[in-house]
């Protein structure tokens, strides 16, 4: 029967990661999929990761099953992370959340829940967005839309074109944000930007699903949280996605949540039963050990200032990454206007050279970026940077 079945393009970030894995330059460097290094281009194990994992293994006392939902302790602490302890949702009973297996699987989930109950099951997402969600969103059935985000040639937000486009949208479409640090671009919207967006949202009754997948990587904890935090303020019903990948580095434990924000404490307890019965129809629950590290550190002091010290180390150091390659490339006087890269927010930015130059990147220097020429700040190191700006001196030229 397998016969029938067609060879399908692979995902160009996850393929990028296999290649670079196959290449036996012993200088190459990877500035490819989204995961954080060290000096070292190791991605450790955070401390306060270990020091929770350390402390489950001498208290837990059973690996029987969680429930559809995960566990009540991560969701009342991942839901205060993301919304602030005393958001009006928390306190008006209308935030529902369910513990995922990663962004991932709480994006399909929710992706699912929109398209059995939006009247016109069309989501609009940023040209560009990161390329998994359109298998996620599509492929639980929704119509994809784009509305008009960066301007390359800029290198700053088509904000206006943004406005225009989704004044076009119809009460029902759903609007797919970046809370921050927006994959691919590395460009955020100001808080000004977000208030006139709640505005149009509510204007044109759209529904938004925010996608925060890197908190505390951009500006910091709050400061990242503010457009979702906003839009939750002012908006009757939402839907939003987090993710414990990066900024908890649980990346393989598949760590996550779903909100979904109701009108009334009534309708949210309902629709969050359609959640849990359609979590029951995929994989039945979540896997338990990441939101368990999770809820181990949020729940301890001590564990949450270690924790939130080791975010900040890695946030400033993604900004020092960024600032230290915008001066060397300046100092060599490599070909093209980098200064974006300074001032974006979070893992990404686009360095702005040509596809050809990517390949050339990647088959005569084994740097690897996405073709697109996104490029992972928090792959680059001390060690690595003038390596880099030599290869792209050379491809794009002084
Ligand atoms: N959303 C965005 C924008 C991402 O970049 C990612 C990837 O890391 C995710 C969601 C989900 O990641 P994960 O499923 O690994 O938690
Ligand atoms: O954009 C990235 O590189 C990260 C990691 O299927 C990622 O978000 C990439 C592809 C994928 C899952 C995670």
């Amino acid at each position: 029967m397998y016969e029938t079945l067609q060879p399908v393009a692979e995902d160009p970030i996850l393929a990028l990661m296999a290649s670079y894995r196959r290449d036996t330059n012993s200088n190459k460097l990877d500035l490819g999929i989204g995961v954080y290094k060290d000096e070292q281009g190791q991605t450790p194990i955070m401390q306060a990761v270990s020091s929770a994992e350390r402390l489950l293994l001498e208290r837990e006392t059973s690996k029987s099953y969680i429930g559809p939902a995960g566990s009540e302790g991560f969701n009342r602490l991942i839901t205060q992370l993301v919304f602030g302890a005393d958001h009006r949702v928390i306190g008006e009973n209308r935030v529902v959340s369910a513990q995922t297996p990663g962004g991932c699987g709480a994006l399909r989930i929710g992706a699912e829940l929109l398209a059995a109950c939006s009247p016109t099951g069309r989501i609009w997402v940023s040209d560009p967005t990161w390329a998994n969600h359109r298998p996620l969103l599509a492929g639980a059935g929704l119509e994809i839309r784009e509305y008009p985000y960066y301007d390359s040639a800029q290198r700053s937000i088509r904000f206006g074109e943004m406005i225009d486009s989704l004044n076009g949208a119809e009460a029902g479409d759903i609007v797919l944000l970046h809370g921050c640090c927006h994959n691919p671009t590395g460009a955020d919207l100001e808080p000004e930007q977000w208030r006139q967006l709640a505005e149009l949202i509510e204007r044109r009754g759209l529904l938004p699903f925010v996608d925060i997948a890197y908190q505390g990587l951009g500006d910091g904890l709050d400061r990242d949280a503010y457009g979702v935090r906003y839009l939750a303020e002012q908006l009757p019903e939402m839907m939003v996605v987090t993710s414990c990948s990066k900024n908890f580095g649980l990346y393989r434990e598949r760590t996550g949540a779903l909100f979904l924000i109701g009108r009334t404490p009534a309708q949210t307890e309902r629709a969050g039963g359609q959640l849990f019965s359609r979590i029951r129809g995929h994989y039945s629950m979540p896997p338990a050990h990441g939101g368990a590290v999770v809820e181990t550190i949020l729940d301890d002091t001590g564990l949450t200032a270690l924790w939130q010290s080791e975010l900040s180390a890695m946030r400033e150091r993604i900004r020092y990454l960024r600032h230290r390659l915008v001066d060397r490339l300046e100092q060599v006087g490599v070909n093209g206007d980098f200064g974006h890269i300074r001032h974006q927010r979070g893992m990404f930015s686009f360095l702005g050279i040509e596809r050809e130059q990517v390949v050339a990147l990647r088959k005569q220097h084994s740097v690897y970026l996405v073709e697109s020429g996104r490029f992972n700040v928090a792959g680059l190191s001390n060690g690595s940077i003038d390596a880099f700006v030599a290869a792209l001196a050379q491809t794009v030229g002084v």
